[in-house]
């Protein structure tokens, strides 16, 4: 995405744009092949660290030997449902993207058909209830609002599918309001909506450094401080922010949280995202070291460093390892195609 950080970071006093230049960066028209490798990077860095995570999900104590035993050996990566509904998402919106329009019970359908093909993907306790309710006919919103003593979810199931969101044309603004959207089938309180529109914002922001090197982490971070509404996520933002220098996930962790939460998951995968802007895999196993939630926490931080720095950047031999990658490629280049021609 930018050049290099160096391998002992130092804190930048970041070269903020003033807003029409931002505004001008987040609107130039990217190159083709450039953009095709960054839509790949997001799909497959977010189902690697979905499938990295998978394993360690719930653990506070991270074995580093297991994790880089599994890192080193020859087993399929398989991924959960992170992954099985952002790629749903981005199913939805390669065929909405012209039309710049999504369509909620569409998408409400397409989540519940991925989830009824595969329900042993490893969901959380609320989803099945309304996707069940969506295939039935009823009224899902009624159902989503119902959830935790009327209040809705607050997981994070609408942030771990925001990511292709963030490709979508249209501003920060739009791409902020559509992650929210997709967020809100299942997840009805704010925090959870907020939470997807935050992830949709740091891979938006991202992807448009047409000049690479010219967006920093600051920024994207102060994109995404914009985009947040409420103070669980602007404190959570802040949180990553904070934490640049620190080369301790645990101790990362312990200041994010690394809970099933949107706030936590999403400031905790901001954390390792920023610490680790120009590679994906580095990102990912920081993630996964933060503990808790973890194919969560890495499935974000792989899609956000995967849309910035592109699929290049991720090792060909973990590719080849993650479950379905040529499905993967072909939803990525379908999101590529579509949402390159919706700018034109
Ligand atoms: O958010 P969601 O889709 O779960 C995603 C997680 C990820 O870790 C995936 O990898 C998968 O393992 O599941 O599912 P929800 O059931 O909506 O929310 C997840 C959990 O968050 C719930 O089961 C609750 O424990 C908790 N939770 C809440 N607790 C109290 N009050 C969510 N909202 C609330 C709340 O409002
Ligand atoms: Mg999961
Ligand atoms: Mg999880």
């Amino acid at each position: 995405m930018w050049t290099a950080r160096p391998s002992s970071p130092r804190r930048r006093e970041p070269a903020i744009p003033n807003r029409n230049r931002r505004e001008e960066q987040l609107t130039e028209q990217p190159n083709e092949e450039a953009w095709l490798d960054r839509i790949r990077g997001l799909l497959l860095g977010g189902a690697l660290g979905d499938a990295l995570g998978a394993p360690f999900e719930g653990s506070t104590d991270i074995d580093p030997r297991r994790l880089h035993g599994f890192l080193e050996s020859d087993e399929v990566l398989c991924w959960t449902d992170d992954t099985a509904m952002q790629l749903a998402f981005a199913e939805h919106l390669a065929d909405s993207a012209g039309s710049n329009h999504v369509d909620d019970d569409r998408l409400a359908g397409a989540f519940a058909q991925a989830w009824q093909a595969e329900p042993w993907r490893g969901y959380g306790a609320n989803p099945p209830r309304i996707f069940a309710t969506v295939l039935s006919g009823a009224d899902w919103r009624t159902e989503a609002g119902r959830s935790f003593g009327g209040q809705g979810s607050l997981g994070n199931g609408g942030a771990m599918r925001a990511a292709p969101a963030g490709a979508l044309p249209g501003g920060l603004p739009r791409v902020a309001e559509v992650a929210r959207r997709g967020a809100a089938i299942t997840h009805a309180h704010p925090v959870g909506q907020d939470g997807a529109a935050v992830v949709a914002v740091a891979v938006h922001s991202g992807l448009h450094d047409t000049n690479r090197g010219e967006v920093t982490p600051e920024i994207v971070l102060q994109d995404c401080g914009r985009a947040a509404t409420t103070a669980e996520l602007r404190a959570a933002v802040a949180a990553a922010g904070a934490l640049l220098d620190t080369s301790d996930p645990a101790e990362a962790a312990r200041r994010t949280g690394n809970g099933i939460a949107a706030h936590e998951a999403v400031g905790a995968a901001l954390c390792a995202a920023a610490r680790h802007p120009d590679d994906p895999l580095t990102a990912v196993l920081f993630a996964i070291r933060m503990g808790g939630d973890t194919d969560t926490i890495a499935a974000i931080a792989g899609s956000i460093v995967g849309a910035w720095a592109g699929a290049t950047a991720i090792p060909e031999r973990l590719v080849a390892r993650i479950e379905q990658h040529s499905r993967i490629e072909a939803v990525a280049a379908r999101l590529a195609d579509a949402t390159l021609s919706a700018r034109r």
